[in-house]
């Protein structure tokens, strides 16, 4: 029997009603950026989701239940706590359950209360993936595994410019993971456009995603999608001017001993710093566009079931 969830009512009849339903995380909202701007962006893209058709689900654990939709007092709290609460992955779950603690979750712990939910569209901003030196730090984020597990398609801006996006889209295949670039042959490095790594396949419309994720699940293929999705060009930070950025970020991790699940939200802390908020509002930016074009595949998904 799954874990029981707590649902608020909208989601709750959005899912009984089979209409589409777009999964949010919470660590974005709690570790990825200050407050206020954090809980000003996961208000406007819960409204994104709306207009575009679908009903936002932002996850996150309180007092140990799963919730799947939270009320605007609960997203502002976890929007002013900010860093105090819990940075929650899959191997965190079971004791923050257990300890009817609070949580923020990432991707992959949204990637699995979603599938539990029975949602199968999730919008974030950028994914976990294979870290710099991971050869040595074995730093390999547990989105990359959950990929392998919940049958979820993730809307993102390509991976995050603090990773190593050779290893992370090497990991993706060696997992079975389709990633597709949205109308990109290029897999896009979260605040830039282009990253010089292409995508193993492209998709033009939401329509042709969502068929690739009826393909998948209807073969008995488990696990999840990658829908990398370029930043919109006015947003963007080109390669060249964030690269030495991310350099020094990675550095200074390094020299200060930050490790384990400390490392992104000081790198996005350290760059935003760095860039005086330029890399917060590339953040927000390709957060919202995300969040539009998972709301598209999520209607064009519930249309295909028919
Ligand atoms: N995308 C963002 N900002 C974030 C994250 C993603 O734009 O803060 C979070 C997600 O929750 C992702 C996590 O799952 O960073 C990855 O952390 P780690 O590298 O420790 O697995
Ligand atoms: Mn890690």
């Amino acid at each position: 029997m799954a874990y029981p969830l707590s649902f608020t009512p909208e989601v709750r009849r959005a899912l009984d009603e089979k209409r589409p339903v777009v999964a949010l995380e919470s660590t974005i909202i709690a570790h990825g950026m200050p407050y206020p701007q954090n809980v000003e962006t996961a208000r406007a893209v819960e409204d994104i989701v709306r207009q575009g058709g679908a009903v936002p689900a932002t996850i996150a654990i309180i007092g140990g239940v799963l919730k799947v939709g939270l009320t605007p007092a609960e997203l502002d709290r976890f929007g002013r706590d900010g860093r105090s609460i819990d940075k929650v992955s899959v191997r965190d779950l079971p004791f923050i359950v257990a300890q009817n603690l609070d949580g923020a979750t990432t991707v992959a712990s949204t990637m699995r209360i979603a599938a539990m939910a029975g949602i199968h569209v999730f919008a974030t901003g950028g994914i976990g993936g294979v870290h710099r030196g991971a050869e040595r730090t074995f730093d390999i984020s547990a989105d990359m595994t959950e990929f392998a597990a919940s049958d979820v398609a993730v809307v993102t801006a390509g991976a995050k410019a603090i990773l190593d996006l050779a290893l992370t889209l090497e990991m993706l295949e060696t997992l079975g993971v389709p990633v597709i670039g949205l109308g990109t042959g290029e897999f896009p490095a979260f605040y830039s456009r282009n990253s010089g790594h292409p995508v193993p396949m492209t998709c033009q419309t939401p329509a042709e995603i969502a068929g690739v994720m009826r393909a998948k699940w209807a073969m008995g293929l488990r696990g999840g999608v990658v829908v990398a999705n370029p930043i919109p060009a006015d947003a963007e930070i080109p390669a060249e001017e964030i690269a030495p950025v991310v350099e020094a970020a990675v550095k200074k991790a390094a020299a200060r001993g930050i490790m384990g699940k400390e490392t992104t939200p000081f790198l996005l802390a350290e760059i935003a710093d760095v860039t005086a908020g330029r890399s917060l509002a590339a953040n927000i930016a390709l957060v919202k566009h995300n969040s539009r074009i998972a709301a598209d595949i999520a209607v064009a998904f519930a249309e295909s079931a028919s």
